[in-house]
Protein backbone atom coordinates (compact mmCIF):
# COMPACT_ATOMS: atom_id res chain seq x y z
CA UNK A 1 0.00 0.00 0.00
CA UNK A 2 1.16 3.32 -0.83
CA UNK A 3 0.61 6.57 1.56
CA UNK A 4 -2.59 8.26 1.99
CA UNK A 5 -3.39 10.88 -0.73
CA UNK A 6 -1.70 14.59 -0.39
CA UNK A 7 -2.34 16.96 -2.51
CA UNK A 8 1.54 17.87 -4.11
CA UNK A 9 2.74 21.33 -3.56
CA UNK A 10 6.32 22.80 -5.33
CA UNK A 11 8.86 21.04 -2.47
CA UNK A 12 6.56 17.72 -1.65
CA UNK A 13 6.54 17.42 -5.85
CA UNK A 14 10.42 17.79 -6.34
CA UNK A 15 10.53 14.85 -3.13
CA UNK A 16 8.06 12.99 -4.70
CA UNK A 17 10.60 13.67 -8.03
CA UNK A 18 13.30 12.48 -6.59
CA UNK A 19 12.14 9.01 -5.68
CA UNK A 20 11.36 8.49 -9.37
CA UNK A 21 13.37 5.24 -10.04
CA UNK A 22 15.77 6.29 -13.23
CA UNK A 23 14.42 9.90 -14.08
CA UNK A 24 16.73 12.22 -12.40
CA UNK A 25 20.59 11.26 -11.51
CA UNK A 26 20.98 11.57 -7.39
CA UNK A 27 22.45 14.52 -6.94
CA UNK A 28 20.48 16.92 -9.52
CA UNK A 29 19.06 20.11 -8.04
CA UNK A 30 15.77 20.14 -9.30
CA UNK A 31 13.68 23.18 -10.27
CA UNK A 32 9.62 22.61 -10.36
CA UNK A 33 6.86 25.32 -10.92
CA UNK A 34 3.17 24.45 -10.56
CA UNK A 35 1.65 25.30 -14.60
CA UNK A 36 -1.58 24.31 -14.18
CA UNK A 37 -4.04 26.72 -15.94
CA UNK A 38 -6.68 23.77 -17.05
CA UNK A 39 -9.60 23.62 -14.99
CA UNK A 40 -9.26 20.87 -12.50
CA UNK A 41 -5.76 19.82 -11.77
CA UNK A 42 -2.36 20.39 -10.40
CA UNK A 43 0.44 20.66 -12.86
CA UNK A 44 4.22 20.52 -11.67
CA UNK A 45 6.78 20.95 -14.43
CA UNK A 46 10.18 19.29 -12.53
CA UNK A 47 13.45 20.19 -14.19
CA UNK A 48 17.12 19.24 -13.72
CA UNK A 49 18.90 21.83 -15.54
CA UNK A 50 22.31 19.85 -15.15
CA UNK A 51 21.42 16.87 -17.33
CA UNK A 52 18.50 18.68 -19.70
CA UNK A 53 16.12 15.75 -17.94
CA UNK A 54 12.48 16.80 -17.27
CA UNK A 55 9.23 15.05 -16.03
CA UNK A 56 5.46 17.18 -15.38
CA UNK A 57 3.59 15.48 -12.98
CA UNK A 58 -0.17 15.76 -12.98
CA UNK A 59 -2.13 15.39 -10.04
CA UNK A 60 -5.96 15.05 -9.44
CA UNK A 61 -7.22 17.50 -6.67
CA UNK A 62 -10.55 15.83 -4.75
CA UNK A 63 -12.53 18.96 -5.97
CA UNK A 64 -12.68 21.00 -9.52
CA UNK A 65 -9.92 23.28 -9.26
CA UNK A 66 -12.37 26.22 -11.14
CA UNK A 67 -14.73 26.29 -8.64
CA UNK A 68 -12.87 24.90 -5.60
CA UNK A 69 -13.82 22.53 -2.34
CA UNK A 70 -17.38 23.36 -2.71
CA UNK A 71 -17.50 20.65 -6.02
CA UNK A 72 -15.85 17.63 -5.00
CA UNK A 73 -14.50 15.31 -7.29
CA UNK A 74 -13.36 11.94 -8.09
CA UNK A 75 -9.54 11.26 -7.93
CA UNK A 76 -10.30 7.73 -10.04
CA UNK A 77 -10.44 10.76 -13.26
CA UNK A 78 -6.20 10.10 -12.54
CA UNK A 79 -6.21 6.30 -12.97
CA UNK A 80 -8.85 6.64 -15.59
CA UNK A 81 -6.40 9.12 -17.51
CA UNK A 82 -3.29 7.06 -16.81
CA UNK A 83 -5.25 4.16 -18.19
CA UNK A 84 -6.53 5.83 -21.40
CA UNK A 85 -2.68 7.63 -22.08
CA UNK A 86 -1.45 3.79 -21.49
CA UNK A 87 -3.97 2.47 -24.22
CA UNK A 88 -3.02 5.75 -26.79
CA UNK A 89 0.76 5.19 -26.88
CA UNK A 90 -0.18 1.76 -27.89
CA UNK A 91 -2.95 2.71 -30.88
CA UNK A 92 -1.72 6.10 -31.81
CA UNK A 93 2.11 5.86 -31.02
CA UNK A 94 3.53 9.25 -30.78
CA UNK A 95 0.49 11.32 -30.67
CA UNK A 96 0.06 11.13 -27.30
CA UNK A 97 2.77 11.94 -24.24
CA UNK A 98 4.81 8.84 -22.55
CA UNK A 99 3.97 7.90 -19.26
CA UNK A 100 6.53 7.21 -17.35
CA UNK A 101 4.85 6.08 -13.73
CA UNK A 102 1.56 6.00 -12.33
CA UNK A 103 0.16 6.23 -8.70
CA UNK A 104 -3.27 5.76 -7.70
CA UNK A 105 -2.94 6.43 -4.16
CA UNK A 106 -1.39 9.91 -5.17
CA UNK A 107 -3.91 10.20 -8.26
CA UNK A 108 -0.85 11.06 -10.08
CA UNK A 109 0.98 10.31 -13.46
CA UNK A 110 4.35 11.22 -14.29
CA UNK A 111 4.93 11.80 -18.11
CA UNK A 112 6.60 13.48 -20.85
CA UNK A 113 7.38 16.88 -20.70
CA UNK A 114 5.97 18.88 -23.64
CA UNK A 115 7.24 22.36 -22.96
CA UNK A 116 8.52 22.87 -26.62
CA UNK A 117 5.26 22.31 -27.98
CA UNK A 118 2.04 25.09 -27.44
CA UNK A 119 -1.66 24.65 -26.38
CA UNK A 120 -3.50 24.60 -29.96
CA UNK A 121 -6.10 26.82 -28.93
CA UNK A 122 -3.20 29.32 -28.33
CA UNK A 123 -1.78 28.71 -31.35
CA UNK A 124 -4.56 29.25 -32.60
CA UNK A 125 -5.93 32.54 -31.08
CA UNK A 126 -2.26 33.70 -32.44
CA UNK A 127 -3.43 32.35 -36.18
CA UNK A 128 -0.16 30.09 -36.48
CA UNK A 129 -0.72 27.21 -38.86
CA UNK A 130 0.22 23.46 -38.14
CA UNK A 131 0.50 21.49 -41.43
CA UNK A 132 0.69 17.79 -39.09
CA UNK A 133 -2.70 18.98 -37.23
CA UNK A 134 -5.30 17.64 -39.79
CA UNK A 135 -3.51 14.16 -40.73
CA UNK A 136 -2.47 13.72 -36.76
CA UNK A 137 -5.84 14.21 -35.62
CA UNK A 138 -7.60 12.17 -38.16
CA UNK A 139 -4.78 9.43 -37.56
CA UNK A 140 -5.33 10.01 -33.82
CA UNK A 141 -8.89 9.75 -33.98
CA UNK A 142 -9.45 6.70 -36.67
CA UNK A 143 -7.10 4.63 -34.59
CA UNK A 144 -8.06 5.54 -31.06
CA UNK A 145 -11.53 4.77 -31.98
CA UNK A 146 -11.42 1.78 -34.40
CA UNK A 147 -9.15 -0.15 -31.90
CA UNK A 148 -11.12 0.20 -29.10
CA UNK A 149 -14.44 -0.80 -30.54
CA UNK A 150 -16.57 -3.79 -31.30
CA UNK A 151 -15.10 -3.76 -34.70
CA UNK A 152 -11.55 -4.28 -33.38
CA UNK A 153 -11.99 -6.14 -29.88
CA UNK A 154 -13.89 -9.36 -29.01
CA UNK A 155 -17.14 -8.96 -27.31
CA UNK A 156 -15.47 -9.86 -24.08
CA UNK A 157 -12.45 -7.33 -24.52
CA UNK A 158 -15.27 -4.55 -25.41
CA UNK A 159 -17.39 -5.51 -22.22
CA UNK A 160 -13.87 -5.24 -20.10
CA UNK A 161 -13.02 -2.23 -21.49
CA UNK A 162 -16.27 -0.78 -20.79
CA UNK A 163 -16.09 -1.73 -17.16
CA UNK A 164 -12.38 -0.51 -16.80
CA UNK A 165 -13.42 2.81 -18.14
CA UNK A 166 -16.82 3.38 -15.88
CA UNK A 167 -16.20 7.28 -15.12
CA UNK A 168 -19.32 8.32 -14.09
CA UNK A 169 -18.47 11.37 -12.37
CA UNK A 170 -16.67 12.76 -14.84
CA UNK A 171 -20.04 11.68 -17.75
CA UNK A 172 -21.59 13.60 -15.21
CA UNK A 173 -20.09 16.98 -15.56
CA UNK A 174 -20.61 16.83 -19.61
CA UNK A 175 -24.08 15.58 -19.08
CA UNK A 176 -24.97 18.43 -17.20
CA UNK A 177 -22.61 21.22 -18.66
CA UNK A 178 -23.05 20.40 -21.83
CA UNK A 179 -26.44 18.80 -22.47
CA UNK A 180 -28.59 19.93 -19.85
CA UNK A 181 -27.75 23.45 -18.31
CA UNK A 182 -26.94 25.32 -21.14
CA UNK A 183 -30.84 24.89 -22.36
CA UNK A 184 -32.82 26.52 -18.78
CA UNK A 185 -31.80 29.08 -16.57
CA UNK A 186 -29.37 27.24 -14.75
CA UNK A 187 -27.37 28.44 -11.76
CA UNK A 188 -24.20 27.62 -13.30
CA UNK A 189 -24.61 29.09 -17.01
CA UNK A 190 -22.42 32.43 -16.84
CA UNK A 191 -22.64 35.01 -20.43
CA UNK A 192 -22.45 37.84 -22.02
CA UNK A 193 -25.12 39.98 -21.23
CA UNK A 194 -25.18 41.66 -24.28
CA UNK A 195 -26.65 37.87 -25.40
CA UNK A 196 -29.46 37.53 -23.22
CA UNK A 197 -31.97 37.65 -25.76
CA UNK A 198 -30.89 34.97 -28.19
CA UNK A 199 -30.02 33.09 -24.77
CA UNK A 200 -33.72 33.18 -23.97
CA UNK A 201 -34.96 32.14 -26.90
CA UNK A 202 -32.83 29.28 -26.97
CA UNK A 203 -34.63 28.25 -23.70
CA UNK A 204 -37.56 28.62 -25.56
CA UNK A 205 -36.91 26.38 -28.85
CA UNK A 206 -38.67 23.16 -27.84
CA UNK A 207 -37.67 21.25 -31.25
CA UNK A 208 -33.47 22.38 -30.35
CA UNK A 209 -34.45 20.81 -27.10
CA UNK A 210 -36.07 17.88 -28.51
CA UNK A 211 -32.78 17.14 -30.72
CA UNK A 212 -30.22 18.12 -27.41
CA UNK A 213 -32.47 15.42 -25.49
CA UNK A 214 -31.56 12.63 -28.44
CA UNK A 215 -27.83 13.92 -28.46
CA UNK A 216 -27.95 13.44 -24.71
CA UNK A 217 -28.99 10.39 -24.91
CA UNK A 218 -26.66 9.20 -27.64
CA UNK A 219 -23.81 10.57 -25.06
CA UNK A 220 -24.95 8.15 -22.05
CA UNK A 221 -26.31 4.98 -23.74
CA UNK A 222 -24.12 4.21 -26.92
CA UNK A 223 -20.87 2.50 -25.83
CA UNK A 224 -19.43 2.53 -29.35
CA UNK A 225 -15.93 3.51 -28.55
CA UNK A 226 -13.24 4.41 -25.90
CA UNK A 227 -13.92 8.50 -25.97
CA UNK A 228 -11.28 11.27 -24.78
CA UNK A 229 -14.19 12.76 -23.32
CA UNK A 230 -12.72 16.26 -23.45
CA UNK A 231 -10.82 16.87 -26.84
CA UNK A 232 -11.11 20.34 -27.51
CA UNK A 233 -8.14 22.66 -29.12
CA UNK A 234 -6.86 22.97 -24.69
CA UNK A 235 -7.06 19.59 -25.39
CA UNK A 236 -4.33 19.28 -27.60
CA UNK A 237 -0.10 20.31 -27.75
CA UNK A 238 1.25 21.04 -30.92
CA UNK A 239 4.96 22.20 -32.66
CA UNK A 240 4.89 22.43 -36.17
CA UNK A 241 6.11 18.90 -36.68
CA UNK A 242 4.16 17.29 -34.16
CA UNK A 243 0.90 17.10 -31.96
CA UNK A 244 -0.18 15.65 -28.93
CA UNK A 245 -3.22 14.92 -27.41
CA UNK A 246 -3.35 15.30 -23.44
CA UNK A 247 -5.67 15.20 -20.55
CA UNK A 248 -8.26 12.23 -20.94
CA UNK A 249 -9.86 12.48 -17.83
CA UNK A 250 -13.49 12.23 -18.99
CA UNK A 251 -12.36 9.30 -20.98
CA UNK A 252 -15.19 6.38 -21.41
CA UNK A 253 -16.83 4.31 -23.86
CA UNK A 254 -19.51 6.66 -25.42
CA UNK A 255 -20.45 7.37 -29.38
CA UNK A 256 -17.43 7.97 -31.72
CA UNK A 257 -19.18 11.05 -33.44
CA UNK A 258 -18.62 12.91 -29.76
CA UNK A 259 -14.96 13.32 -29.25
CA UNK A 260 -15.29 14.54 -33.54
CA UNK A 261 -17.39 16.84 -32.79
CA UNK A 262 -15.71 18.39 -29.99
CA UNK A 263 -12.46 19.15 -32.40
CA UNK A 264 -14.88 20.23 -34.77
CA UNK A 265 -16.67 22.59 -32.40
CA UNK A 266 -13.46 24.54 -31.55
CA UNK A 267 -12.25 24.82 -34.49
CA UNK A 268 -15.45 26.27 -35.23
CA UNK A 269 -15.38 28.41 -32.29
CA UNK A 270 -11.95 29.61 -33.33
CA UNK A 271 -13.50 30.77 -36.54
CA UNK A 272 -16.25 33.09 -35.62
CA UNK A 273 -13.91 34.31 -32.65
CA UNK A 274 -11.89 35.48 -35.73
CA UNK A 275 -13.56 39.08 -36.42
CA UNK A 276 -12.65 40.01 -33.00
CA UNK A 277 -8.89 39.50 -33.12
CA UNK A 278 -6.60 42.37 -34.72
CA UNK A 279 -5.29 41.91 -37.71
CA UNK A 280 -6.67 42.97 -41.43
CA UNK A 281 -9.55 41.85 -43.53
CA UNK A 282 -6.92 39.45 -45.77
CA UNK A 283 -5.52 38.09 -42.44
CA UNK A 284 -8.67 36.85 -40.86
CA UNK A 285 -10.21 35.27 -44.73
CA UNK A 286 -7.04 33.42 -44.91
CA UNK A 287 -6.59 31.97 -41.49
CA UNK A 288 -10.68 31.47 -41.67
CA UNK A 289 -9.33 29.54 -44.81
CA UNK A 290 -6.93 27.77 -42.98
CA UNK A 291 -10.03 26.65 -40.27
CA UNK A 292 -12.19 25.63 -42.87
CA UNK A 293 -9.39 23.15 -44.86
CA UNK A 294 -7.91 21.89 -41.45
CA UNK A 295 -11.59 20.95 -40.15
CA UNK A 296 -12.53 19.21 -43.46
CA UNK A 297 -9.41 17.57 -44.16
CA UNK A 298 -9.43 16.06 -40.25
CA UNK A 299 -12.72 14.36 -41.40
CA UNK A 300 -11.24 12.55 -45.13
CA UNK A 301 -8.25 11.96 -43.43
CA UNK A 302 -10.59 10.26 -40.31
CA UNK A 303 -12.26 8.02 -42.68
CA UNK A 304 -10.21 6.95 -44.96
CA UNK A 305 -7.93 5.66 -42.30
CA UNK A 306 -10.99 4.31 -40.52
CA UNK A 307 -12.36 2.35 -43.58
CA UNK A 308 -8.75 0.85 -44.21
CA UNK A 309 -8.44 0.18 -40.42
CA UNK A 310 -11.70 -1.83 -40.87
CA UNK A 311 -10.90 -3.72 -44.29
CA UNK A 312 -7.61 -4.64 -42.62
CA UNK A 313 -8.58 -5.99 -38.97
CA UNK A 314 -12.48 -6.62 -38.81
CA UNK A 315 -13.71 -10.30 -38.87
CA UNK A 316 -17.04 -10.24 -37.73
CA UNK A 317 -19.27 -11.56 -40.92
CA UNK A 318 -22.14 -9.09 -39.79
CA UNK A 319 -20.05 -6.10 -39.91
CA UNK A 320 -18.90 -7.17 -43.36
CA UNK A 321 -22.57 -6.91 -44.47
CA UNK A 322 -22.31 -4.86 -47.75
CA UNK A 323 -23.05 -1.38 -46.65
CA UNK A 324 -22.75 -1.49 -43.05
CA UNK A 325 -19.66 0.55 -42.52
CA UNK A 326 -20.62 3.47 -44.59
CA UNK A 327 -23.94 3.30 -42.33
CA UNK A 328 -20.80 3.54 -39.17
CA UNK A 329 -18.90 6.73 -40.82
CA UNK A 330 -22.58 8.13 -42.02
CA UNK A 331 -23.62 7.96 -38.60
CA UNK A 332 -20.35 8.94 -36.46
CA UNK A 333 -20.70 12.49 -39.14
CA UNK A 334 -24.66 13.30 -38.51
CA UNK A 335 -23.52 12.93 -35.04
CA UNK A 336 -20.25 14.77 -34.88
CA UNK A 337 -22.38 17.77 -36.13
CA UNK A 338 -24.50 17.69 -34.00
CA UNK A 339 -22.37 16.54 -30.49
CA UNK A 340 -19.96 20.03 -32.18
CA UNK A 341 -22.91 22.10 -32.27
CA UNK A 342 -23.65 21.57 -28.65
CA UNK A 343 -20.38 22.11 -28.02
CA UNK A 344 -20.09 25.72 -28.93
CA UNK A 345 -23.53 26.73 -27.25
CA UNK A 346 -22.03 25.12 -24.03
CA UNK A 347 -19.27 27.39 -24.30
CA UNK A 348 -20.73 30.12 -25.31
CA UNK A 349 -24.03 29.98 -22.29
CA UNK A 350 -23.02 27.70 -19.58
CA UNK A 351 -19.63 27.12 -17.08
CA UNK A 352 -16.49 26.68 -18.76
CA UNK A 353 -15.87 29.21 -21.40
CA UNK A 354 -13.14 29.16 -24.09
CA UNK A 355 -10.38 32.01 -24.68
CA UNK A 356 -11.29 31.99 -28.00
CA UNK A 357 -13.94 34.32 -26.68
CA UNK A 358 -13.27 35.56 -23.84
CA UNK A 359 -10.08 37.18 -24.84
CA UNK A 360 -12.25 39.34 -26.90
CA UNK A 361 -12.35 42.06 -24.77
CA UNK A 362 -14.94 44.38 -25.97
CA UNK A 363 -18.57 42.95 -24.84
CA UNK A 364 -20.01 43.73 -28.13
CA UNK A 365 -17.21 42.25 -30.62
CA UNK A 366 -17.53 39.19 -27.81
CA UNK A 367 -21.18 39.28 -28.22
CA UNK A 368 -21.27 39.39 -32.42
CA UNK A 369 -19.07 36.37 -32.34
CA UNK A 370 -21.23 34.40 -29.65
CA UNK A 371 -24.34 34.91 -31.45
CA UNK A 372 -22.56 32.97 -34.26
CA UNK A 373 -21.42 30.71 -32.36
CA UNK A 374 -25.28 30.13 -31.02
CA UNK A 375 -25.95 30.64 -34.99
CA UNK A 376 -23.71 27.42 -36.42
CA UNK A 377 -25.00 25.74 -32.88
CA UNK A 378 -28.07 25.43 -33.52
CA UNK A 379 -27.89 24.78 -37.29
CA UNK A 380 -25.35 22.26 -36.75
CA UNK A 381 -28.07 20.13 -34.18
CA UNK A 382 -31.38 21.25 -36.09
CA UNK A 383 -30.10 20.60 -39.53
CA UNK A 384 -27.53 17.50 -39.14
CA UNK A 385 -29.57 14.93 -41.05
CA UNK A 386 -29.73 16.60 -43.86
CA UNK A 387 -25.68 16.59 -43.68
CA UNK A 388 -23.40 13.74 -45.65
CA UNK A 389 -20.00 14.85 -45.89
CA UNK A 390 -17.70 17.20 -44.17
CA UNK A 391 -17.91 19.31 -47.55
CA UNK A 392 -21.96 19.56 -46.72
CA UNK A 393 -20.85 20.15 -42.81
CA UNK A 394 -18.22 23.18 -43.75
CA UNK A 395 -20.87 24.87 -45.88
CA UNK A 396 -23.47 25.29 -43.70
CA UNK A 397 -20.83 26.54 -41.00
CA UNK A 398 -18.94 28.89 -43.35
CA UNK A 399 -22.21 30.22 -44.71
CA UNK A 400 -23.60 31.10 -41.17
CA UNK A 401 -20.64 32.10 -39.69
CA UNK A 402 -19.12 34.08 -42.40
CA UNK A 403 -22.08 36.88 -42.15
C1 LIG B 1 -15.71 21.85 -14.01
S1 LIG B 1 -14.99 21.27 -15.41
C2 LIG B 1 -15.52 22.29 -16.69
C3 LIG B 1 -15.08 21.84 -18.02
O1 LIG B 1 -13.67 21.77 -18.10
C4 LIG B 1 -13.28 20.61 -18.83
O2 LIG B 1 -12.30 20.88 -19.74
C5 LIG B 1 -14.55 20.05 -19.43
O3 LIG B 1 -14.81 20.57 -20.72
C6 LIG B 1 -15.56 20.46 -18.44
O4 LIG B 1 -16.86 20.48 -18.94
MG1 LIG C 1 -8.76 18.97 -19.52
Amino acid sequence: MGEAYQALNEQTAVNYARRLEGVFPEEAVLENREIGDGNLNLVFHIVDPASGRSVIIKQALPYARVVGESWPLTLDRARIEGEALQLYNQWAPGLVPKVFASDREQALTVMEDLSDHIILRKGMIGRTRYPRLAEDMAAFLARTLFFSSEYALTPAEKKARVRQFINPEMCDITEKLVFTDPYYDAETNSFNPLIREEVESIWKNEGLKREVAQLKEAFMARAQALLHGDLHTGSIMVTAESTKVIDPEFAFYGPMGFDVGALWANFFLSYVSQEGHPGDAEEIRSYREWIRDTAEAMWTGFESRFRALWQEHVTDPMWTAPGFLDDVIHQVLQDAAGFAGCKMMRRVIGLAPVADLESLEDASERAKAEKLALEVGKALVLRRRNLHSAEDVLRLVCSIASK
